[in-house]
């Protein structure tokens, strides 16, 4: 080997080891630079995992997750067209009088299950089976071939009206709300009293959901499954979107969280937690007021409002990096099967079943903690 040879040879070894170190500076914090490292090591990490060929996931048939801007044009519209094509498929709930479509059985499912799979053992994988089961209607009944994509919410902080998700463009989730006078912050779900108020607070103007009916909701009426159809409302709030769903905050929750119990505890805010009880909404929240509205401000419906999949898909990525970058000590849960543990319940086992029937087999929560394991094989780029 030349001496050149040597010295490349040298310095390739050395990048490797600082690509893994998890310290960074302020300044490659909120440029995001810091998250593309992160996001980079865990990738790498959970295809090292893969065998290259072969039966079950490999390396060859892994999907790979991707941000909303970076799905081209085309295959944001397939995704949108797939949307409205559950959203006008057939309800398997037929009891159920405000369950419309296929993609209101999500929204039925999501709030039956709500006092169980937030601020639980089960929030983290709960939402990933979840999404997943989605994405798997959406290919087997509205013929979706494309990734599915997330929203890294900290690109938008700055002007989500101005966001690809949120442009009211034909390659967008659709626009902000109209704008209401006085629209309460948060929208939707009590709102957040003393918060500031979002730019829209009225239906949806344009892009691809403009014609789409919620059918079932609110979470706040005396029959919340009843039918009630109406227009759906966004509210987008840049200023929640800067103060807890930030480059800076997404990094810093995948840095500082040191276990399981404390990882799910700051991305939700669990008041519970001296380590979080600072933090508000926090991730999970911010991400959700940042859209705001009705359904997507309602804790129990949000899944109604489309974004919600790829705001979902955030936390699930931000689940993704933290696992992989250490992932023998991080396949773990921790915590009860009940909100804040309220009413008081068991400690989830690994063994113990999620189950999201109708929708998806019963499965032991062990099957869901590996996004390349169990009934998934997907990486986020
Ligand atoms: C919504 O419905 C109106 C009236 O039927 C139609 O003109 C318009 O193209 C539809 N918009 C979308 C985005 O589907
Ligand atoms: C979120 O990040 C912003 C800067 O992007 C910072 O001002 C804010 O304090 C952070 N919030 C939390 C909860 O750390
Ligand atoms: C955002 O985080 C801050 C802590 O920096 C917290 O005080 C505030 O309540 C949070 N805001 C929202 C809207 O959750
Ligand atoms: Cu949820």
């Amino acid at each position: 080997m030349g001496i050149v040879k040597k010295l490349l040879a040298a310095l390739a070894a050395t990048t490797l080891v600082a690509a893994q170190d998890t310290t960074f500076t302020q300044e490659q914090v909120d440029s995001g630079e810091a998250l593309k490292s992160l996001s980079k090591q865990a990738l790498d990490a959970a295809l090292a995992r893969l065998p290259e060929s072969g039966e079950g996931c490999t390396r060859e048939n892994v999907r790979v997750r991707r941000e909303w801007r970076n799905l081209p044009a085309e295959m944001r519209i397939k995704y949108t067209d797939a949307m409205l094509c559950l959203q006008a498929a057939e309800s398997i709930n037929t009891e159920i009088d405000g369950a419309k479509s296929a993609y209101d059985d999500f929204a039925v499912l999501h709030y039956n299950l709500t006092p169980f799979v937030h601020n639980s053992a089960t929030f983290l994988t709960f939402h990933r089976y979840y999404i997943h089961t989605l994405e798997e209607q959406l290919r087997t009944k509205c013929g979706y071939d494309g990734d599915f994509p997330y929203w890294e919410w900290g690109l938008d902080c700055a002007d989500p009206q101005k966001s690809p998700l949120f442009d009211g463009s034909e390659t967008s989730l659709g626009s902000d709300g109209e704008p209401v006078a006085a629209s309460p912050g948060g929208g939707g779900f009590g709102g957040f009293p003393g918060m500031g108020g979002g730019s829209g607070g009225g239906c949806v103007m344009k892009g691809p959901f403009s014609n789409y009916t919620v059918n079932l909701g609110p979470s706040t009426v005396a029959e919340p499954l009843a039918y009630n159809p109406r227009c759906i409302k966004r509210n987008l709030n840049g200023a929640i979107c800067a103060a807890n769903a930030s480059i800076r905050n997404t990094t810093d929750v995948i840095t500082s969280a040191p276990n399981i119990e404390l990882f799910q505890a700051i991305i939700q805010g669990d008041m519970r937690y001296p380590e979080a009880r600072g933090l508000g909404m926090a991730s999970h929240g911010g991400g959700h007021f940042t859209i705001g509205g009705d359904p997507g401000g309602d804790f129990y419906f949000s899944p109604l409002e489309p974004a919600f999949f790829q705001h979902h898909g955030q936390i699930d990525r931000m689940y993704f990096i933290w696992q992989n970058l250490d992932w023998e000590n991080r396949q773990g849960i921790a915590g009860t099967g009940t909100m804040m543990n309220q009413p008081p319940s068991d400690e989830v086992k690994l063994d113990d079943l999620l189950d999201l029937s109708p929708l998806a087999e019963a499965r032991p929560i062990r099957d869901l903690v590996d996004t390349i394991g169990g009934p998934f094989c997907f990486v986020y780029e």
